[in-house]
């Protein structure tokens, strides 16, 4: 991470990182996601149900070993009825080994270790697709507790989550862009706006190239503004932290990460320590926390 990223980084809680996957990742990952979706269209509504947060419900698909739900999201009525729809794939690492090259992928690893302090893990992974007319809630930003925090201490960034999304084709404000407000992870109120992410003053949609990816710490307010085309916006979201913070996928929120054996014998060792986390004490959790 150069010191112009770090600098950025700190002031606005993220950053656009232009073609950080090679080309033939980014067509690799695409076609990897395009398989995925088509499988997780198919089997949606089959069993096993896993009741996640929120009363959300996933179906855990045995042989490819992702969790997938679909959500509404729109605000408007009645494109809900035909569009409006996302789904939320999780631990698609288990789904095919073309995602193996996320991780630990060279040129990401770096910042993952400059902005959390402690022997980082990988805690999130999800295949967000969304349909035209969705959008993604905001959420975040603001002095939330301990579990997101973003801070400086001891001469260096030091976040509880950080999150990676990788593009695998362009997105521009219209198709849905990643939106965000600067700054917000060390703000000192919560935010006063309820409304939807476009609504929302001071909102930023970046408009990405496909191989760009945004990196940006959990504790910054966040959202997806309306998807207004026709293009199904696919993208691959990587959560990191440090090693003791379990799946903060909702799926297995709190969890061991669901990483299925078969998966870690794909992997070398630095891969396989990437999902390693341990149960600590939980006197020594709450005092982390
Ligand atoms: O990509 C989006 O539309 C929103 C993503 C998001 O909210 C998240 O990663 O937490």
């Amino acid at each position: 991470m150069t010191e112009t990223e770090q600098y950025t980084f700190d002031l606005n809680g993220y950053l656009v990182i232009p073609q950080l996957l090679a080309t033939d990742e980014t067509a690799s990952l695409a076609k990897a996601a395009e398989v995925l979706t088509e499988h997780a269209e198919d089997h949606l509504e089959d069993p096993p149900r896993v009741t996640a947060l929120r009363g959300v419900a996933y179906h855990r698909d045995e042989e490819l070993g992702y969790h997938v739900s679909c959500n509404w999201r729109s605000g408007d009525d009645t494109a809900k009825q035909v569009n409006g729809r996302s789904l939320l794939i999780e631990d698609f690492f288990n789904a095919n080994s073309a995602f193996d090259c996320l991780v630990n992928h060279a040129r990401t690893q770096p910042y993952v270790t400059a902005l959390i302090s402690e022997r980082p893990a990988i805690n999130n992974s999800e295949l967000r697709v969304r349909y035209p007319g969705n959008l993604s809630g905001t959420h975040m930003g603001g002095p939330l507790g301990a579990k997101y925090r973003y801070r400086f201490y001891d001469g260096r960034m030091d976040c509880m989550m950080i999150r990676v999304i990788y593009f695998l084709h362009d997105v521009s404000t219209d198709q849905g862009a990643f939106c965000v407000v600067p700054g917000t992870h060390k703000s000192n109120f919560a935010s006063p706006y309820h409304c939807a992410p476009h609504e929302e003053p001071n909102m930023v949609p970046l408009e990405v190239k496909a191989g760009d990816a945004i990196l940006f710490t959990e504790n910054l307010r966040h959202g997806g503004v309306p998807n207004l085309s026709e293009q199904v916006r696919k993208t691959l979201h990587v959560g990191y932290g440090p090693y003791w913070l379990k799946s903060q996928n909702i799926a297995t929120m709190d969890q061991d990460p669901y990483i299925l054996e078969q998966t870690l014998e794909r992997y070398d060792d630095a891969q396989k320590h990437l999902f390693h986390t341990y149960e600590l004490p939980k006197r020594v959790l709450t005092r982390a926390r």
